[in-house]
């Protein structure tokens, strides 16, 4: 059966866990088309996006309206060579999120909302980032002074609290569900 592309649209707070989920999907559907059909995929992220394409922006809303813009713009050149594409950024405004999946047929703009509570990616902390928001030394951070707007009708409301192989089921699952791969 021939693969046809979509974006899975990870959307979260910083330290949600969306990078780590959408790593351990790719890894898991990798496995998968080991033993199986070969399924294409590509995981655009801060670290590749922002330090390239988009390395000319910040964190002001406009920036990040101009951020999700472009990312929208890559996924869907992917998706229409086939791919499966996994993006993983914040995209914390709904008109943002709406604008991009505008840009897809039903059904290939998939959003996956990792929902993780501020006081927990505030207590995981990795990078130290909510520490400096706090203490002001970095400023438009999102929950800290920034917003951030919670899907209303996302395809997927994940609980962020969960483990990284429990989420990575629920969202093999609702893939197979829609015979998505
Ligand atoms: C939010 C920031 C900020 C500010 C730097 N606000 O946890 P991280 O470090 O690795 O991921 C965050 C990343 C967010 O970039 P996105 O491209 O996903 O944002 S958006 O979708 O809103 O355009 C964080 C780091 O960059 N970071 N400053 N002020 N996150």
């Amino acid at each position: 059966q021939a693969h046809k592309g979509c974006v899975l649209w990870f959307t979260g707070l910083s330290g949600s866990g969306k990078s780590t989920l959408a790593d351990a999907l790719e890894q898991a559907l990798y496995q998968y088309s080991q033993k199986h059909s070969p399924i294409h995929s590509y995981l655009l992220d801060g670290d590749n996006l922002r330090h390239g394409l988009c390395n000319d922006l910040g964190f002001s809303a406009e920036d990040r309206h101009e951020n999700i813009r472009r990312v929208g713009e890559v996924a869907k050149l992917m998706v229409d060579a086939g791919l499966l594409v996994l993006t993983a950024f914040i995209s914390p405004y709904q008109k943002d999120r709406q604008q991009v999946r505008d840009r897809f047929e039903q059904g290939r703009f998939i959003e996956i909302f990792v929902d993780t509570p501020l006081s927990i990616c505030e207590a995981r902390d990795p990078k130290g980032l909510y520490q400096k928001a706090r203490r002001g030394e970095i400023t438009q951070f999102s929950g800290i002074d920034s917003p951030y707007e919670q899907p209303i009708d996302p395809e997927l409301h994940l609980d962020g609290t969960l483990s990284i192989s429990e989420l990575t089921q629920q969202i093999l699952a609702y893939l197979r569900q829609n015979q998505i791969y």
